[in-house]
């Protein structure tokens, strides 16, 4: 028997030994390739489809080597394969010392973090599947009984919408009793802004950005106007609470020392102001990556100002890398962390990152990608982590797979 499978084994045989592994090509919500990995144990199951940015921060992993697709299933055949068939699923960090040993690289280049996270995701639901417990309860324990609370898209631009504001993302907080009553008041928030923005916009079609929030070519301050009344109309029409927040991606708009807006340039120090303004005008829950993505000092600077009252998160900063979130933390930088498995290749980096971050006063927000496929995981992985909140949008297939993943949890809790 393998060390310490005793749980897990019936009948003298370990029902968490790895027995098989398959990896296809799927498709993500933008249509491109992405991969899936099928883990089979003696006795249980576990499929992760990996998501893809389009802000990819610099210091992110790299999703496939040389940006092939076809070269990750290779390497996957190759070289995973064989080293991960017959290992332990309940091992976890086994298995991801293996993927990252194989890997021999800093930034997962070899394999490819999409390989990879969706080895090591399938991996913990193979095993969470032969003992018969949901993941969030396998991975969380017995204290894993919170529930986090949802970030939804409502309006946009940026990577995932070209022609739309500057800013990536404007969202909607909404604090409800239940998981679930925020999550319908967020998709509430999201009909609400297609109507006003239908309404401002009378002669013009308005479409939808890659995570399916509204998109227009209007001003980042009207976007958020917008987004701040129909969090206004949420609170008084059904009485939760319910506030705007920005991803603004900055590194996507920072050139040569400066931020480029539509009509105009801000340097660093202007933008800090902006962005303090913005906060105390519109009440903002939360603002993301609101410099560029190597400014610690920046990112300090405007925790100091405003992190009383908001959250402050990197995610291009921190890059889900415990390295880069000590430096972050040993200069003040943000109160808060995003966190995305495939930004850094493997389940137990990801946790480390969390657990670094809750043990040095972060919120942690589990975060989908803008490429998504209709994996429903980090719903549990933001339960099983304590996460404060989870990014996974407002309305729209892959993304209600997660939301719906939600509800389903917190029925179980309750
Ligand atoms: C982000 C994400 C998700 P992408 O910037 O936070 O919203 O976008 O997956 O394109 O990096
Ligand atoms: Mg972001």
């Amino acid at each position: 028997m393998v060390r310490g499978s005793l749980f897990a084994a019936l009948g003298g045989v370990v029902i968490t030994l790895i027995e098989d592994l398959v990896i296809r090509k799927v498709l993500d919500s933008r249509g491109n390739s992405t991969v899936e990995v099928d883990v089979h144990t003696t006795n249980g199951f576990g499929r992760f489809s990996a998501p893809s940015g389009a802000s990819t921060g610099a210091h992110e992993a790299v999703a496939f080597p040389e940006g092939k697709v076809d070269l990750a299933l290779e390497r996957f055949e190759s070289h995973v394969l064989p080293k991960v068939l017959g290992l332990d699923a309940i091992f976890q960090e086994e298995v991801d010392d293996v993927l990252r040993e194989t890997d021999g690289t800093a930034d997962f280049s070899f394999l490819g973090a999409n390989v990879a996270v969706a080895t090591s995701l399938a991996t913990a639901k193979a095993a969470s599947n032969a003992l018969s417990l949901p993941l969030y309860r396998y991975l969380g324990g017995m204290t894993a009984n919170r529930m986090p609370r949802p970030f939804g898209n409502l309006l946009g631009g940026g990577a995932h919408a070209p022609g739309g504001t500057v800013i990536q993302e404007f969202l909607s907080v909404a604090q409800g009793p239940t998981a679930a009553d925020s999550v319908r008041a967020n998709a509430k928030a999201h009909a609400l802004v297609g109507e006003a923005l239908r309404a401002k916009l009378p002669k013009t079609a308005i479409g939808r950005g890659d995570e399916g929030a509204w998109t227009a070519a209007i001003e980042d301050e009207l976007a958020l106007r917008l987004v701040a009344d129909a969090c206004s109309q949420i609170q008084d029409e059904l009485g939760i609470p319910c506030s705007p927040a920005l991803d603004m991606a900055a590194s996507e708009f920072y050139r040569k020392g400066e931020y480029h807006y539509r009509d105009r340039t801000r340097s660093p120090e202007e933008q800090v102001a902006y962005v303090t303004e913005l906060v105390d005008k519109y009440h903002l829950y939360a603002v993301e990556d609101p410099l560029e993505q190597d400014d610690f000092g920046g990112f300090a600077e405007l925790t100091s100002l405003v992190g009383d009252r908001c959250l402050i998160i990197g995610d291009d900063l921190f890059v889900t890398n415990v390295d880069r979130i000590r430096v972050g933390v040993e200069a003040g930088s943000a109160n808060g962390a995003l966190i995305k498995p495939n930004q850094i290749g493997t389940l137990t980096d990801t946790w480390m990152a969390v657990d670094y971050a809750h043990g040095h006063g972060l919120q942690t927000v589990l975060s989908h990608r803008s490429g998504e496929t209709t994996d429903a995981t980090i719903a549990h992985l933001a339960v099983a982590f304590r996460c404060e909140g989870i990014k996974t949008g407002a309305v729209g297939g892959e993304r209600i797979a997660k939301l719906n993943e939600l509800i389903r949890i917190e029925e179980e809790l309750t």
